[in-house]
C-alpha cells in the first residue's frame, strides 16, 4: 500500500493547548506522524509518496470561501494586531449571538470560524493543514487512478472541522475532502467509516443531507467525551440524506470484545450500501495507552480492525485522524494497514 505524506504537515507545531482549564504541553504534535513514518519504513509497508497540490477549489468544494480565506490570512491578522504567540479562540457565537455580520476584530473571527478553545492555530498552520488536505486529496487520486488501496499520513487531523469552523485539532476536513473528490471523478456511491475514539462531527454535518455519501461512526458516547454535541445514536441524516448517517456511541472502558458488534453491524451497512470506494477515518486514540482516551484497544486488536475492513472489499483509503499515544501510534497505524493488507 502506498502512503502519501509531505514534510510540510510538520510545520503546524503547536507547543501547547488548553485543556481542563490549564494550558498544557500540546497532544497534536509532529512527532506523531514523524512515528508513524518511522514504522512504516521500519516494516516496509510501501513506497512513500509526496501529495500532488490540488487547486483551492478542491477544498472549497466542502469548506467556505470565506473560512478558507480566514485560514490563510489568519496569521497576518494576527501578528498585525500586536501577537506573536499562538493563538486560541475564546469567544463563540452562540445561540442568539450573530453570525452574519461583517467582523473586522481577530479576535471575533476566530470564535466565528471555531468551535472550541483547544485547537491552537500558528504561523505554519495554515500551509500544513492545506498539506494534510492535499495528501488527502493525492490518496483519493490513487484510488481513482486503480489502487485497490491509499494511506494518506494527514497531519494536522480532519474530521471535527466543518463547513466553516475549525476545531478538535482539525483545520480541513481531508476525510470530506477527498470523499467529495472520489464523487467529483466519476464515483456515485462513497461510505466514509470513522473508527476515530471522537465523534468526526464535522464530517457527519458536511454529509448529513446527502445519500452519496454515507457516513458511519462508532465513538465514545458524546454524553461523556469530547465533541459532547453531536454522534447520537438518533442522527441519521435529513432530507434526502435520511438513513445514510449511523452512530455507535459505545461507553467509556470499551474494549476490542465489546466494540466489535458495532464494527460488525457497521460492516453490514457497507454490505447494503455497496460503496464504489471508502474512506477509513483512521484514528488510533481507542488505545488502552491514550493520553486523552478512555477505551481499551490493545496494538494487536488494530490488526483485526485492519483485517475486518479488508473483508468489506471495496477499494480503500485510510486517512490519519487522531492518536496521542506517540510512542506506539506507528505501531498501532502499520497494524491496520498491514491487517488489511493481508
Ligand atoms: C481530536 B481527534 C482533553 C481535551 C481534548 C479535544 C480532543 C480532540 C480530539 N482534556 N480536546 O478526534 O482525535
Ligand atoms: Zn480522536
Amino acid at each position: 500500500m502506498k502512503t502519501v505524506f509531505s514534510e510540510t504537515q510538520l510545520a503546524h507545531a503547536p507547543a501547547q493547548e488548553i485543556s481542563d482549564g490549564e494550558l498544557k504541553p500540546a497532544v497534536e504534535i509532529p512527532a506523531r506522524a514523524e512515528m508513524v513514518l518511522k514504522t512504516l519504513k521500519d516494516r516496509q509497508v510501501g513506497d512513500i509518496v509526496a501529495p500532488e497540490e490540488f487547486p483551492l477549489r478542491s477544498i472549497q468544494r466542502v469548506h467556505s470561501p470565506d473560512y478558507v480565506a480566514f485560514l490563510e490570512n489568519f496569521w497576518p491578522m494576527w501578528t498585525a494586531a500586536g501577537r506573536s504567540g499562538e493563538a486560541f479562540p475564546f469567544v463563540w457565537p452562540v445561540r442568539s449571538l450573530r453570525v452574519d455580520t461583517k467582523i473586522n476584530h481577530i479576535d471575533g473571527l476566530l470564535g466565528r470560524y471555531s468551535m472550541d478553545a483547544g485547537t491552537p492555530l500558528g504561523a505554519h498552520t495554515y500551509e500544513a493543514a492545506r498539506a494534510s488536505a492535499d495528501t488527502a486529496l493525492t490518496a483519493a487520486q490513487l484510488l481513482l487512478n486503480g489502487e485497490q488501496s491509499a494511506f494518506a499520513l494527514c497531519r494536522p487531523p480532519g474530521h471535527h472541522a466543518g463547513f466553516d469552523f475549525l476545531g478538535g485539532y482539525c483545520f480541513f476536513n481531508n476525510a470530506g475532502v477527498a470523499a467529495q473528490h472520489l464523487r467529483d471523478n466519476g464515483l456515485n456511491r462513497i461510505a466514509i467509516l470513522d473508527v476515530d475514539y471522537h465523534h468526526g462531527n464535522g464530517t457527519q454535518a458536511l454529509f448529513y443531507d446527502r445519500p452519496d455519501i454515507l457516513f458511519l461512526s462508532i465513538h465514545a458516547d458524546p454524553k461523556d467525551e469530547y465533541p459532547y454535541y453531536l454522534g447520537y445514536a438518533d442522527e441519521t441524516g435529513e432530507h434526502a440524506g435520511t438513513g445514510f448517517t449511523r452512530n455507535w456511541p459505545l461507553p467509556l472502558g470499551t474494549d476490542w470484545d465489546s466494540y466489535a458488534p458495532a464494527l460488525e453491524e457497521a460492516c453490514r451497512w457497507l454490505l447494503v450500501y455497496k460503496p464504489e470506494a471508502m474512506v477509513v477515518s483512521l484514528g488510533l486514540d481507542c488505545f488502552e495507552g491514550d493520553p486523552i482516551s478512555g477505551f481499551k484497544f490493545k496494538s494487536e486488536d488494530y490488526i483485526r480492525l485492519g483485517e475486518r475492513l479488508a473483508k468489506v472489499g471495496v477499494p480503500t483509503m485510510f486517512v490519519l485522524e487522531g492518536g496521542y499515544a506517540v510512542d506506539a501510534l506507528g505501531t498501532n497505524c502499520v497494524n491496520v494497514l498491514e491487517g488489511f493488507s493481508g
